[in-house]
Order: structure tokens, then sequence, then C-alpha cells
């Protein structure tokens, strides 16, 4: 056989082997241990050069730093902030994307809080220099509390502005409400306006939500949510500008003109979506009641691909957040007592 004939053949061979070798899935790997002894971790946001994160706790109002290594420093409480006995209390956190400790020191949190008597869900800015919170400003108030469906994610976009995910506050009337700022996806510059472009010049971004807690964005810049459906289906939604995402017409899929359908659905049992990461095009979603984090493939506009992973291993889940250039995650549990930041490396 000539040499020329034998590297054709070769080539030929290899050349149909490729499609069967398909790229290893990347998958979360068990966890390790980052940080235990909290109670309620709710958000976790990291600092732009990615080696430390603040992160908080929902029923003691506790905001501590965390390193890649897990060694946690308490950094301040957040000022006014009440439970509701329920889900309430100090939930989301987002640092300014061009925060540096001196200049630019601000970041922003959702909570339930008494502000002149009045319990309500707000955004504030507070700064930190590095060491302490200080310095507690209302940006967005006028998010009406409950016991139950308070939202309270917080979340910087790729396009700069604040994205937070409001409940309904247990009324379902302001769903659909236009006027109201429950049961909405809001879009809001740094001092709390409505973000140039919004689609009725208001705070609004999205209605027709129950309990949005999960927002991410894919590489093209898409937005998708999760949220938490009432006793049959929890969604995983693409979130379009003025969209309207059905509730409380509509929970899971249905066919009413000028409502979005989810991309995926759950059980309220398997899931009961709490956060949302997306790394490399792959949505992972914390889930509470459902006690597992689920790994969903986006392909474009569509979700793919779904598998549950760690299903009762580490009780119920809460937050979680890519660690910035790493193929890597941080979920927290959510068992009251006794919980943990965990670290999974995704390969
Ligand atoms: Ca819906």
């Amino acid at each position: 056989m000539g040499r020329k004939l034998l590297s054709l053949l070769l080539f030929a061979s290899l050349a149909t082997a490729t499609p069967a070798a398909a790229a290893p899935t990347a998958a979360p790997q068990p966890p390790t241990e980052l940080v235990t002894g909290l109670s309620l971790p709710w958000a976790t946001s990291f600092l732009p050069d990615g080696q430390s994160a603040l992160m908080t706790e929902r029923n003691s109002f506790r905001v501590s730093r965390v390193t890649l290594d897990g060694t946690r420093t308490t950094v301040g409480t957040v000022p006014n902030s009440v439970t509701t006995n329920g889900e309430g209390g100090l939930m989301g956190i987002a640092v300014s994307p061009t925060w540096n400790g001196t200049s630019d020191q601000a970041v922003y949190l959702f909570h339930t809080s008494t502000d002149g008597g009045q319990t309500q869900n707000r955004v504030v800015r507070m700064d930190f220099d590095g060491t302490t919170l200080s310095n507690r400003t209302v940006i967005v108030s006028g998010i009406r509390s409950n016991t139950f469906h308070n939202g309270g994610q917080l979340k910087f976009g790729p396009d700069g502005f604040l994205y937070a995910g409001t409940g309904d506050a247990q009324d379902t009337s302001t769903s659909q409400n236009d006027s109201s700022l429950n049961g909405k996806i809001l879009r809001f510059t740094t001092s709390g306006q409505p973000a140039p472009g919004n689609p009725f010049g208001t705070l609004v971004y999205s209605k027709g939500h129950r309990n949005p807690q999960g927002l991410a964005w894919d590489s093209a810049g898409r937005m998708w949510s999760a949220e938490l459906g009432d006793t049959q289906f929890d969604e995983l939604n693409l979130i379009v500008s003025g969209h309207n995402y059905g509730w409380p017409i509509c929970q899971g899929s249905c066919s009413t003109p000028g409502m979005d359908n989810p991309k995926r659905t759950w059980t309220t049992a398997e899931a009961s979506p709490s956060s949302l990461a997306i790394v490399d095009d792959t949505a992972y979603v914390a889930a509470l009641r459902g006690q597992r984090l689920w790994r969903v493939e986006l392909n474009g506009e569509n979700a793919g691909a779904t598998q549950a992973y760690f299903t009762n291993t580490f009780g119920r889940l809460r937050s979680i957040v890519q660690v910035p250039g790493a193929s890597a995650i941080w979920i927290s549990t959510s068992n009251t007592n006794g919980d943990k930041l965990l670290r999974s490396v995704i390969q």
C-alpha cells in the first residue's frame, strides 16, 4: 500500500470517527464545602476581580465577604431589614461591576425593610470599602412585601442596568397590573430610575410573573429567568422586554394569546427554583423543595437536555453563582441551620 493511499485511508477513518467522538458533556462534579455554619444564605455576588464575593443571609441580615479559598469575614448588616416570618428578609445582592473600593464602593441589595414604619421590599445602595458596609440609601421603594412571594433576586445585566425579580406578594392581581411593581422583572439605573428603553416607560421590564427568583444571561445576551409556580408548575422562561409571562391566568404552558410559555417546566415538587446561573450556555437551577441542581442545555432560544444532580444530598439548594473566569459554581444550601456554601467544578 502506497504511503499516500495509507494516509488517505487514515484521514478517512479519522474523519468518520470524529462525529462519533462527541465533545464530553460538562457536568457539575460532587461539591466540596467552602463555608459552613451559615443560616439561610440567599445570594452571592462576586467583586469585579473575581477573588472574593459578598454573600447575604436572609434572616440575620448579615453580609459576609468570602474569598475563593472559603475564608468568611462579616462586613456588616443591612439596617432597617425585617423578616416576614416566611420568605422575606435580606435577599439579593449585586456588586457594582466597576467596584474598586475607593471611587466606586457601590453594592446594591434587595430587602424587606421598614422605613418610616412602612414594611415593603426595597432596593438600596450601600458603600463597601473592602472591609465594612455603610451608608444605606433607598433607590427603589414601593415593592409590596408579604409573608411569601417576595421575589428578591438582583443582578446587573450585560447592559449595565440592574434587574430585580419581584413576587406577587400573595396578591395575584399585581402581576397583570402595569402600574404595580409586583409580579414583575424590573430594570433600572443605579439611581433607581427606569432604564432607557423600558417597554412601559416605568421600572417594569416584563410582567405576568408569580415569584421569579432566578435571573441570568446567556452568551448572546438573552435573559432567562427561573420562576416558582403555585401548586403545579415551575418555569424556566426566556425573558423579552415587554412580554407577559402569564400569571395568574397561566401556570406552566397554556395557549392564551399574548402570553409567553416557559421553555422548560417542572412540577413544584421536583424543583421550586430559587436561583439560576448560566455557564457556557448551560443553565444551572438551584431547587429548594426539589433538593437538587437542575442542568439545562440552552440551544439558542430553546431549552434542551435536562438532568438533575445531587438529588436529596444537601437538602434545599438556594443560591448559585459562577466563579468568574472558572468552570465552577458556588451553591448554597437553605436548610435554616448549619447551611453551607459549596463549590462544584463543572467538567
Ligand atoms: Ca408563566
